[in-house]
């Protein structure tokens, strides 16, 4: 018989390490993602999600919102953690208790106990839209993990190094799965490849959204 005992699947309660200390959780916020799609539609009614433009001058293709204390914001005059919407100039939306308490529990099984995060920034790709490799070093604290959760279509996810020029490793990231990146793969440059034309999934249609949730000071 099949699928009654399958010891083998990866699941929510075995972490893959995909890098130095990076895990992938394969499904861990999939009990949870109707409940993180319905508070996503809720912060954007208050923060919109928007095409930000880099200080490069180049219009990223996600569009992007944030809650918690702190929001990322990128203008032509740079990159910074912002208490208040730059749209609004009202503070970010509140992070739900949801949000906190399943990146901390994430963090937990990844082996980061007592994360808090203070930001959490909500990508939103369509079809085509992509990330470049970049890396996240605009949080004061690098000690603390990202915890990134992938919600709606699948797309591939490029796993570099400390360096732009190292090779990536390709992982398909998809509906629930969440990932922890701490120590020194939390400098790692990474990104997206564009967003596939059939990729979807029925809770979203053809969007994604990733959640990465951050220490900031
Ligand atoms: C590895 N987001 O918001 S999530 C980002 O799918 C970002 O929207 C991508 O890169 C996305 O900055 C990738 C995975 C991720 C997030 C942060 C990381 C991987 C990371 C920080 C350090 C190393
Ligand atoms: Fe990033």
């Amino acid at each position: 018989m099949q699928g009654l005992l399958d010891l083998g699947a990866p699941d929510a309660q075995t972490p893959e390490q995909i890098g130095s200390d990076a895990w992938l959780l394969k499904g861990f916020a999939l009990r949870d993602a109707d409940a993180l799609l319905a508070a996503i539609e809720q912060i954007a009614t208050q923060a919109p999600f928007r095409h930000q433009v880099t200080p490069g001058g180049y219009t990223m293709s996600a569009a992007m919102s944030s809650c918690g204390a702190y929001g990322w914001v990128t203008d032509r005059h740079g990159y910074r953690y912002s208490p208040q919407d730059p749209q609004s100039n009202l503070p970010w939306p509140a992070m739900p208790t949801l949000f906190s308490e399943l990146a901390e529990r994430a963090a937990r099984s990844a082996g980061f106990a007592h994360f808090e995060p203070e930001a959490c920034l909500i990508n939103r790709y369509t079809t085509g839209a992509r990330m470049g490799l970049h890396q996240d070093k605009d949080e004061q604290d690098l000690s603390a993990p990202i915890v990134s959760i992938s919600l709606g279509a699948p797309i591939t996810f490029l796993f570099g190094g400390p360096n732009r020029s190292d090779p990536t490793s390709r992982w398909l990231l998809e509906h629930g799965d969440v990932v922890v990146w701490g120590g020194i793969s939390r400098l790692f440059f990474h990104g997206v490849a564009p967003l596939g034309k059939k990729a979807s999934h029925p809770a979203t249609g053809l969007m994604r959204y990733n959640l990465t949730f951050r220490k900031v000071r």
